[in-house]
């Protein structure tokens, strides 16, 4: 079967919302009904924004970007896992583009300004069984763009694109750059594979080297990030020399670069 890229930027078909629950919740039921590849949502604020594993993604009014974009790759449904690569991938160079900063990837898809998160990524995807075939992936991106304050419990790790440049941004042209970025790595995955948005990926990436603990439901690890390995698992040496392959969780940067 031969697969068919999304219509190039700025032909994504974009739907707008003042106010959703969350763009990848709508984005998911639009899918469910079929809604093709190059579909987006966008919304103004989302009063449950969702982070990984039933967290939340604080989603204030005005300030960021919140956007959900449907792609249909034509590829094996295990493969899913290397969708949040490519994003995390466009995401930082748009970022990187629209600030002139330089925009860090945390293992697996954390995007970082000044060791601080300034986006994240959600992706979630529905089996051929529940939408049409092929299957669907929603990828959520949430971008800080003019957030000047943040809730008490992330004022420590989370940054805004308008706070490091110490000026307002339009949220418009963040829009524009992640869109097109999506659009060009994910064209890329497609033709070239994943091994190229993986290369790109490590050239982004602030994980490798580094002093880490990395916190999952049952464990934290601390070593040494030696590496991400071809399934995306990031590889850690234990200080007792053991070498664990973490598939997924939450990593703590413990040293400064
Ligand atoms: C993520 O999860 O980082 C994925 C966030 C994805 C958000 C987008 S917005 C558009 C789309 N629609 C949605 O409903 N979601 C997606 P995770 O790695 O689990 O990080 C969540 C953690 O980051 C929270 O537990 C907080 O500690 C922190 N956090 C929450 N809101 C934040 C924010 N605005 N900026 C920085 N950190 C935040």
């Amino acid at each position: 079967m031969t697969h068919k890229p999304p219509t190039p930027n700025p032909e994504w078909v974009i739907h707008r919302f003042e106010s959703v629950n969350s763009t990848n919740d709508v984005a998911i039921r639009m899918a469910r009904e079929g809604a093709p590849e190059g579909t987006a949502v966008i919304a103004g604020e989302q009063t449950a924004g969702k982070g990984r594993l039933g967290r939340s993604w604080s989603s204030p009014a005005g300030d960021g970007l919140y956007l959900s974009a449907i792609l249909r790759p034509d590829l094996p449904f295990d493969q899913v896992w290397q969708t949040g690569f490519v994003a995390s991938v466009a995401a930082a160079e748009a970022i990187g583009k629209v600030s002139a900063l330089p925009a860090q990837i945390k293992w697996p898809n954390d995007i970082l300004l000044s060791g601080r998160k300034v986006c994240g990524i959600l992706t979630e995807a529905l089996k051929p069984a529940v939408t049409p075939s092929p299957f669907a992936i929603v990828v959520g991106i949430g971008v800080n763009v003019n957030n000047s304050s943040f809730p008490a419990e992330i004022a420590q790790k989370a940054t805004s694109i308008a706070f490091e440049l110490g000026r307002p941004v339009k949220l418009q042209k963040v829009e524009g750059a992640i869109l097109s970025r999506l659009h060009t790595r994910y064209a890329q995955y497609l033709s070239e594979g994943f091994a190229a948005v993986l290369e790109a990926w490590k050239n982004l990436d602030c994980t490798i080297g580094r002093r880490v603990v990395v916190l999952t439901d049952d464990s934290a690890v601390g070593g040494i990030a030696m590496g991400v390995d071809s399934r995306g698992d990031l590889v850690v040496e234990r200080e007792d020399g053991v070498v664990v392959c973490m598939a997924a969780g939450d990593v703590t940067l413990l040293d400064t670069t």
